[in-house]
């Protein structure tokens, strides 16, 4: 395992990267599956479904049974869990909603802004390793506040041709009713064109392979918007001399179990600390059912001692974290120091799972230095924004001569003239 390194910041950059993604080859699969998906519709997305996962289905959709036997198949506890962790996302998000202000810019002159849901949305949830159904909760219950009127989901069917009972209950419990079952880059291309089953969409939201990232990334060359451009999970803790050890790994863990190519980077001001936290992540490591995963995702990560946490900070907001845990006394006085990061988990009994399940915040967010010019999901992402305004007569007479010579000045005459024929009249 790593030991800590006591890095000059000249050697800042070099530890800010992020493992590089293989672009060119996956570009051109997306491309030819998105050509498939456009030309043959539904029958491509069977054969995808047969080559790619080894599944052959008859319908798209779950049948109603599957639906309905969802709730049997999962426990009272997870149905409470879930139940709680919806409440929860809901109030948060709900208190996103902002007061219509209407102001008045010069007398007579009103401008104001209202919010329209964005009409179709479409949210897909990997299968593979985990199950995500906490994405589900994360991107359907932001959708329904905000008022979409079609929500769809796509996500891989198993081998048995069925989707993971989890996702499917949190689906229907969040109200959605057109769910389909198509993974990877072809889902992405259906909610982009439509097919005969699956309607299209005019934002795709969601997490998932390199090859949805890609199929995202196209996805945006026709006219679709998504949410976020993406890449691997990552957490960055900062430690002071009180936080705890065990805490510290087991959040590192937490992250790393994600996926081998997950980063994970604690700093420290105390050696104590760090040799304490590499020694205690080794051991919590052993006894994870996913450590293969997290062994690997550990082996790039950095375990790093800083003069203060003024320059933890300074690293950090270069790194531009998914996740940020301060685990330190004074988390208060560095909030105003934080200038890039997706979420923030202050003080020693924040874990990052908090976020990622029940407190309320929303675990889509920017990765891979995105949290420089990007926010992860939150009410906004399902809605647009329309200005609105109104100028009274008062209104053109306090303003007109202001537009007026602006629009000649650009030498715009029929601008002009669209407020001398007001005043005049
Ligand atoms: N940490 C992940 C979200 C997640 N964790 C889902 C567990 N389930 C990305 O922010
Ligand atoms: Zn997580």
């Amino acid at each position: 395992m790593n030991k800590y390194i006591f890095p000059g910041k000249n050697s800042w950059n070099e530890l800010i990267k992020r493992p590089v993604l293989k672009r060119e080859e996956i570009s051109e699969i997306v491309q030819n599956i998105f050509d498939e998906v456009k030309k043959n519709g539904d029958q491509a997305l069977f054969d995808f479904n047969k080559k790619f996962d080894a599944v052959d289905i008859e319908n798209l959709s779950p049948s109603i049974d599957e639906v309905q036997n969802s709730e049997n198949l999962i426990s009272e506890d997870l149905k409470n869990a879930i139940q709680t962790a919806k409440e929860n996302i809901t109030i948060f998000h709900q208190s996103q909603k902002a007061e219509i202000q209407k102001i008045e810019t010069t007398k007579g002159v009103i401008c104001w802004r209202e919010n329209r849901a964005i009409e179709k949305v479409g949210i897909y949830i990997p299968g593979g390793t985990a199950p995500l159904f906490s994405t589900v909760l994360m991107l359907a219950i932001p959708a329904q506040l905000a008022g979409c009127k079609e929500i769809i989901l796509c996500t891989p069917p198993d081998k048995n041709g069925e989707i993971n009972p989890a996702i499917l209950y949190t689906a229907k419990l969040c109200g959605i009713a057109k769910i389909f079952k198509t993974g990877g880059a072809q889902a992405v291309a259906a909610m982009t064109f439509g097919t005969e089953s699956i309607p299209n969409v005019y934002k795709i939201f969601g997490p998932g392979n390199q090859f949805v990232v890609a199929a995202k990334e196209l996805a945006q060359n026709y006219g679709v918007a998504i949410d976020m451009p993406a890449g691997p999970s990552e957490v960055l803790i900062i430690a002071d001399k009180n936080a705890v050890p065990e805490f510290c790994a087991a959040d590192l863990l937490s992250q790393a179990e994600h996926g081998s190519d997950s980063q994970v980077i604690f700093i420290s001001t105390d050696a104590k600390i760090l040799e304490e936290t590499i020694e205690e992540t080794q051991k919590q490591l052993e006894n994870l059912p996913r450590n293969e995963f997290a062994r690997q995702s550990l082996s790039n990560s950095h375990f790093i001692l800083m003069k203060s946490l003024d320059e933890a900070l300074e690293f950090s907001n270069l790194y531009a974290p998914e996740h940020l845990i301060l685990a330190i006394t004074d988390f208060e006085k560095y909030i105003p120091a934080i200038e890039n990061a997706g979420s923030v988990f202050l003080g020693n009994y924040s874990c990052e799972s908090a976020g990622d399940y029940a407190s309320g915040t929303n675990h889509t967010l920017p990765t891979n230095g995105f949290a420089k010019n990007y926010s992860g999901v939150s009410l906004d992402s399902f809605v647009k924004k329309i200005t609105f305004q109104n100028l009274s007569k008062e209104g053109i007479q306090n303003l007109g001569k202001t537009i007026e010579i602006m629009a000649e000045a650009e030498g715009l005459f029929a601008h002009k003239n669209a407020v001398s024929i007001r005043l005049k009249n």
